[in-house]
């Protein structure tokens, strides 16, 4: 079986971009892949986080992937996380050494993330090279993400390919994102210039997958559209709306088309009375399976049987690395 991989970092709630982007496509492929899905919580240390809500954000992804539909039976389905693998960092070290600084520092998420910022931590600029070390760890040959991370997976190639090259061997396996074709980018509700972040200052313009219904409602009624009133996909002129139609296909699986077809002279009311109704019931029912999921002992036992068998993987492909190199005694 070829090998997949992902991971969601734990810098907060879980969102439907989230889910759009990252976890929807898990489910979608998960029966035909050897699945690596990992909660990367050391990336979401490139900024500060209070320790004691970072535990509970990473049970909390946990439980989510598996309420979304994650199937732990699998065998083939192996949950870890990041930081139980000391594998990672120790890889990310080694690919670091050999990625100018100027690669990082043009990165469009860098540049997004420390713009306006000062004082921001230089692991904003190198955790894409972790990013590299968590996926060519594994030889994980497809990387499904949304279109903002697909500029790390490409790094993951470059990186990949020089460290092959430079030490003449098939010593990594080239990674390819797995970018969806519809949902790869859900904007900000608020502001659609942006992406929807489970960081954003702003929660008004976010959908968490356990946010309340009350405010579900509240904020899809509340998301900025524009004044022309009339249902169509253009996601240069009508951001905004696009995003909404883009929202009712991840969560409906109907296309944009049909939605387009089905709202055909409605009011944007309507539509948005209806994407309420609709994320209101996908989530409600997530939220009610990841309730007994916490409750259980079902993700602690799913975390150690992935620590146990990817640290196997992760230590062979460093001890390898970690020779070719040099580092160590002959
Ligand atoms: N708005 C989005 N639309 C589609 N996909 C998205 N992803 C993130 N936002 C959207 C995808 O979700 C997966 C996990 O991403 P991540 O949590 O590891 O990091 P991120 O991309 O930085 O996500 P956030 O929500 O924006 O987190 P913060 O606010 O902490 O930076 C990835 O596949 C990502 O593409």
């Amino acid at each position: 079986m070829e090998r997949l991989l992902t991971g969601l970092q734990p810098s907060g709630s879980l969102t439907i971009g989230n889910f759009s982007g990252g976890i929807r496509q898990v489910i979608d492929y998960q029966k035909n892949y050897e699945t690596f899905l990992f909660v990367p919580d050391m990336h979401a240390t490139t900024v500060p986080q209070d320790p004691y809500a970072l535990h509970r954000n990473i049970k909390s992804a946990v439980g989510l992937y598996i309420a979304c539909g994650v199937d732990v039976n699998l065998e083939n389905m192996h949950l870890y996380i990041q930081s139980e693998n000391l594998y990672h960092a120790n890889l990310s070290w080694i690919l670091e050494c050999m990625t100018p600084f100027g690669e990082l520092t043009r990165m469009h998420q860098f540049k997004e993330k420390t713009k306006n910022k000062e004082g921001f931590s230089a692991a904003l600029a190198t955790y894409p090279v972790l990013m590299a070390s968590d996926i060519l760890l594994y030889d994980a040959k497809y990387v499904p993400t949304g279109i903002d991370q697909k500029q790390h997976v490409e790094l993951a190639r470059n990186l990949a390919e020089r460290f092959n090259e430079r030490y003449k061997g098939d010593y990594f396996l080239m990674p390819e994102p797995v970018i969806p074709q519809i949902g790869a980018k859900i904007r900000d509700l608020k502001d659609p210039s942006k992406k929807m972040s489970k960081s954003a200052e702003n929660t008004k313009g976010t959908i968490f997958l356990l946010d309340s219904e009350k405010d579900i409602r509240k904020k899809i009624m509340g998301a900025t559209t524009d004044s022309d009133g009339i249902i169509k996909f253009d996601e240069e002129n009508k951001p905004g709306l696009s995003n909404l139609l883009t929202i009712y296909s991840v969560f409906s699986g109907l296309s944009v088309d049909e939605i387009v077809e089905k709202f055909k002279g409605c009011g944007y009311g309507e539509l948005k009375k209806s994407l309420a109704d609709l994320l209101c019931e996908k989530l409600t029912a997530i939220q009610a399976r990841y309730k007994e999921i916490m409750e259980s002992d079902i993700i602690d036992k799913a975390l150690d049987r992935g620590r146990e068998y990817t640290e196997k993987i992760a230590r062979e492909k460093y001890e390898l690395i970690r020779k070719t190199v040099g580092y160590g005694r002959i």
